[in-house]
């Protein structure tokens, strides 16, 4: 690809200014835009920082200095300028580029991120690995104004403004998270975006001072802390100071001159620095600038015109709990900063009392739903599988040991494909059964989840976990659910039951005909309460049958199957084998392909059961 950018040519970045940045940002936002439409990806928040990447990469000496990117969703123009724009065709396919700055895929990505919120907590930890080992470099964490506002940010201000690291944090303001950012956080944001004239202001007092030589600053950083305790009184200081850092701002993230100062300001200053930069999200890009929260994300081949129309689990549950709300006033739904990802648009605009958006602070989610339950209201926090992981600690200490009556709405739980390994929601049947008073629900059709949704909400009486896929719902008109029994869909005997989990049942179903075709006899069973199960029944399965498979999209270690095995009598423990993930991280590609390499196809199970059959 004949790209204007040579990235080893140091002083072309050099020289890079406002006067000639144009049609090489230009380039940079077509060759996004063609790419992404094309491979899916995340596509406003890149468009936003072409600028702020190019500025960066003419300051800093990439590899040498390093950046963490927060998130990484944002981090594709700093892959171009890294020298992956040839492999850009690839990006988030099965062994092509990730969608997420990896250690392994080149020395410019300084760690791997794809949860929000870490950035600054891993570069405050290189930077002080650089001063212990003796080094000299530059440590940069960018983070945008939606992860900022997540808890293990302000832990790591906290604990980088106590101390004397050097560390360059640049914040890119854009004023959205996925949706419209919200919360304290982002309200002082645009408070010091609204009061550029006091840092202007600030710095004639300073250059006035200064004039005057030495007594003139000793004047003048006498006049800096009073000035701090006028301020704190009377107008916003930036909260970055008060915790102590040196705050620069506001630059215009679009503006490479004012970038280039404000970063080389950054590099002679001690200690931690705040850069706060205003970006665009989208800029540059006339649909994506107008919908930004489109944008953010899209599925391949996207084309606005033509969205996808599929009935999915999300959507379903986004109907379901519209409809349920209107009758149960007691519901209310809590996201962390997922709206639309979870299908709550509908339910935000309708009931915008009863909706709380926390910002991605998904450990607050959890003990806030802990604190609404004690009180009677009936609390549905809707997440991804992935990002729950954040609050373990706090649905085992908050929820569970209260045995509060706290609804989970799972969503993207089992192989979620494209974003990869830090994205894949494979731990949670792992993570949620072991802890008591839980009960875990995976539903398999659209009448069941609708179903299990009623159970959680009306009947459950302590926490509830409702987990299922991102995935086309199916529609069939099975039998209705009942909490912890097992549901027998087809059988031909004994010799094999199949325990299938959630949505795994068209691929057990493949697997029970198949049997069948080869005269196995076998019973297909949709398991659909993991915990509790109604353990006389699953003996009673467990004492007719040769062998029993389960098939779940959770890793195997901790999974539903080893659950149900360690929930059986202990004469029918050996009877069981399992099939799911590996004991590894499972990488980004599609759902399909990912199933079919860890083994979840109708011919490798197949040929397994028939060897151990024959065993
Ligand atoms: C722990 C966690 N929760 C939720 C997400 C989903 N997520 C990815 S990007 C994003 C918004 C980030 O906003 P911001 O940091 O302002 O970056 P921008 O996209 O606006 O540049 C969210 C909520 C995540 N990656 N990690």
């Amino acid at each position: 690809m004949g790209f204007l950018i040579n990235i080893n040519d140091k002083e072309f970045f050099k020289k890079l200014n406002n006067e000639n940045v144009r049609p090489i940002a230009d380039e940079i936002r077509r060759f996004l835009v063609d790419n992404v439409i094309k491979s899916g990806g995340h596509l406003a928040s890149n468009l936003g920082v072409v600028e702020l990447t190019l500025a960066m990469y003419k300051v800093f000496d990439f590899p040498k200095d390093k950046i963490v990117f927060d998130v990484g969703h944002q981090s594709y123009v700093h892959k171009i300028l890294s020298g992956r724009a040839d492999n850009f065709s690839t990006l988030r396919k099965h062994d092509g580029l990730s969608g997420f700055p990896k250690r392994s895929e080149s020395p410019y990505d300084s760690f791997n991120t794809g949860h929000s919120s870490t950035s600054l907590s891993a570069a405050l930890g290189i930077a002080k690995a650089r001063d212990l080992n003796g080094d000299d470099y530059n440590v940069i964490a960018f983070i945008g104004d939606g992860a900022l506002g997540g808890g293990m940010a302000f832990e790591a201000l906290n604990d980088s403004g106590a101390g004397e690291t050097k560390l360059i944090i640049v914040l890119n303001d854009n004023e959205m998270s996925i949706n419209k950012n919200v919360g304290g956080l982002s309200s002082h944001l645009s408070m010091l975006r609204l009061s550029k004239k006091y840092i202007n202001v600030k710095d004639k007092v300073n250059r006035f001072f200064n004039k005057f030589g030495k007594p003139g600053q000793t004047i003048s950083k006498f006049v800096k802390k009073m000035k701090r305790a006028i301020k704190f009184a009377t107008i916003n200081t930036p909260v970055f100071e008060e915790l102590g850092l040196t705050y620069i701002g506001l630059i215009d993230g679009h503006n490479i001159d004012d970038l280039t100062v404000a970063f080389e300001k950054a590099k002679s200053t001690d200690g931690p620095v705040l850069i706060h930069v205003v970006t665009k999200k989208g800029c540059g890009y006339e649909p994506a600038e107008r919908n930004p929260d489109i944008y953010h994300g899209i599925p391949p081949h996207f084309n606005p015109e033509n969205v996808n129309n599929n009935i999915t689990y999300t959507s379903v549950f986004g109907d379901y709990i519209t409809r349920k709300a209107e009758s149960n006033k007691k519901i209310s739904v809590i996201t962390a900063a997922m709206t639309s990802g979870c299908g709550l648009n509908l339910f935000a605009s309708k009931f915008p009392d009863r909706f709380f958006d926390v910002g991605i602070a998904e450990e607050h989610a959890v003990t806030l739903a802990a604190g609404l339950a004690c009180e009677n209201i009936i609390p549905v926090f809707s997440v991804y599988s992935t990002f729950l992981q954040r609050g373990y600690d706090q649905i085992l200490h908050d929820v569970c040991i209260q045995n509060l009556h706290v609804v989970f709405s799972i969503d993207r739980a089992g192989v979620v494909g494209e974003d990869g390994e830090t994205h894949q929601g494979l731990f949670d049947l792992s993570y949620l059964t072991h802890i008591p008073n839980m009960t875990v629900l995976a539903p398999a059709t659209q009448k069941e989840f609708e179903q299990m949704m009623d159970y959680a909400i009306d009947k459950c009486e302590g926490p509830v976990a409702v987990r299922f896929p991102k995935a086309k719902i199916n529609n069939t008109n099975n039998s209705d659910f009942e909490i912890s029994k097992i549901e027998t869909i087809n059988s031909t005997g004994n010799n094999v039951v199949i325990f299938s989990v959630g949505r795994m049942l068209d691929l057990a179903n493949e697997v029970f005909e198949k049997l069948n075709a080869e005269n196995i006899s076998s019973t297909l069973c949709n398991v659909r309460t993991i915990k509790p199960v109604n353990t006389d029944e699953l003996n009673n399965y467990l004492s007719k049958c040769t062998l029993a498979v389960t098939i779940e999209d959770n890793v195997i270690s901790g999974g539903a199957g080893q659950y149900l095995c360690n929930t059986a009598n202990r004469e029918h423990r050996s009877k069981f084998i399992h099939f799911g993930f590996p004991d590894s991280f499972v990488e980004h590609g599609s759902q399909i392909e990912l199933m079919k390499k860890y083994g979840l196809s109708a011919e490798n199970i197949i040929s397994n059961i028939k060897k151990e059959l024959m065993n």
